[in-house]
C-alpha cells in the first residue's frame, strides 16, 4: 500500500474555493434546467467539473490513485446552501432529478472521481438518490431504514458493483451522534489469523440482493477478500451475506470484529461530502430516532465507476444507467 502521499484523504474548501465551486454550479445551471439524470447535462458537467478547484481535483485524483489506509476522503465546506433547502423527503425510494446545487455538486465532484452509474433496478435508475429515513422502512436494512444498519460493501452481490459511494450531507441528524461507520480491510486485515484469512479468499459465500433492488435473488457462491495476498479486496455484507458451512461462517465472524475494531464513525455535517472506496472500506450506520417533521436526516448518494467500457454491454445507448 502506498500510504498517505498519494493525497489529501481530507479536504476542507476555503472561501475561494467555495465561491469558486459556486461559480462552476452557476455556470452549469445557466446552461439550461436538463435534470442531472439527462446525458447532456451530465457531458457538460463532465466538462465544466474540470474547472473546479484545483486542490480538489489534486484531492480526487490523488484518491482515485490510492484510496490510503482508510479508504476514503472527506470533503468538507462544500457550498450545498443548506439554508434554503426544501423538507427532507420522507418517501420510499426518493431521488434527486432536478439539478439543483446539491445535485450538481454531487455529480461535478462524482464525475471528476469516475463516471456517475446508477441501476436500473434500485431507485428507479436516477444518478441522485436520497439517503432520508423513511416510516414504513424504519426497521428494514436499507438506507431507508433507521435501526443499525450492518456493515456492507455497497451492491456486494452485484457483479458490476461501484467502484466508489460518494455521500453528500444536505441536513445533519437531530441527533448530534447520528453516523455513518466506515471500516477498512487495510486496518481490519493484520488482525486476522492466517486460518480465517484463507477461508475468506475461498468462494464459500453467497450474498442476497438487498431490498432496495426490486428483483430477489442471490450471487453465485463468492470469496469475501480477492486480489492482492497481502492488501486484498473486500466484498461482504453482514445483513445479506451467509457463509456456506461452519468453518466459513466463523472465519465471517472474525472479520466482522475486526472490522468493528478498526472502525471509525463520521459524523457529516451540511456541504460534507465522503467518498468510499467500495473495495476497500465497508459502510453501516448507526441506530437513530427520526421524527419524519421534515428536518431529519438527509444525504445524497452517487455511486461511481472506473472503466466505463467494461459495463457497456449493460448499458442502454451507452447512458449511465446498468441494467
Ligand atoms: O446513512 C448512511 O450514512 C449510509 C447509508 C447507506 O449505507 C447507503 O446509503 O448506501
Ligand atoms: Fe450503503
Amino acid at each position: 500500500m502506498t500510504g498517505e502521499s498519494a493525497g489529501l484523504r481530507d479536504l476542507a474548501l476555503t472561501e475561494d474555493e467555495r465561491s469558486r465551486l459556486s461559480a462552476v454550479v452557476a455556470r452549469l445551471a445557466r446552461a439550461g434546467s436538463a435534470g442531472v439524470d439527462d446525458a447532456a447535462w451530465q457531458a457538460r458537467a463532465r466538462l465544466d467539473g474540470c474547472h473546479l478547484p484545483p486542490r480538489l481535483l489534486a484531492a480526487i485524483r490523488g484518491f482515485r490513485y490510492d484510496a490510503g489506509v482508510d479508504g476514503r476522503l472527506t470533503i468538507t465546506n462544500l457550498p450545498v446552501g443548506a439554508e434554503a433547502l426544501p423538507p427532507t423527503p420522507t418517501v420510499p425510494d426518493s431521488v434527486e432529478r432536478v439539478a439543483t446545487v446539491p445535485a450538481t455538486i454531487a455529480m461535478l465532484v462524482g464525475l471528476q472521481l469516475g463516471e456517475v452509474i446508477a441501476y436500473r433496478e434500485e431507485k428507479h435508475g436516477a444518478m441522485v438518490q436520497n439517503v432520508v429515513p423513511v416510516p414504513s422502512l424504519a426497521t428494514s436494512q436499507s438506507n431507508g431504514g433507521s435501526v443499525r444498519l450492518e456493515f456492507h460493501t455497497e451492491n456486494a452481490f452485484h457483479p458490476d458493483r461501484p467502484h466508489y459511494v460518494g455521500l453528500l450531507c444536505l441536513r445533519p441528524a437531530h441527533e448530534d451522534r447520528v453516523g455513518t461507520q466506515v471500516a477498512s480491510v487495510r486496518r481490519a486485515f493484520p488482525l486476522l489469523d492466517e486460518g480465517s484469512r484463507t477461508v475468506l479468499r475461498e468462494a464459500r459465500f453467497v450474498t442476497a440482493t438487498p431490498p432496495s433492488f426490486r428483483s430477489a435473488g442471490e450471487s453465485e457462491p463468492h470469496p469475501v477478500l480477492s486480489g492482492s495476498e497481502d492488501d486484498p479486496d473486500l466484498c461482504v455484507d453482514f445483513h445479506a451475506t451467509s457463509a456456506l458451512d461452519d468453518k466459513a461462517d466463523r472465519a465471517l465472524a472474525a472479520l466482522r470484529a475486526a472490522l468493528t475494531r478498526v472502525r471509525c464513525d463520521l459524523v457529516l455535517r451540511p456541504g460534507d461530502m465522503v467518498f468510499l472506496d467500495n473495495r476497500l472500506v465497508v459502510h453501516g450506520r448507526v441506530a437513530f430516532r427520526p421524527r419524519y417533521d421534515g428536518n431529519d436526516r438527509w444525504l445524497h448518494r452517487v455511486f461511481v465507476h472506473l472503466d466505463n467500457r467494461r459495463t457497456r454491454g449493460r448499458r442502454t445507448a451507452d447512458g449511465a444507467v446498468l441494467s
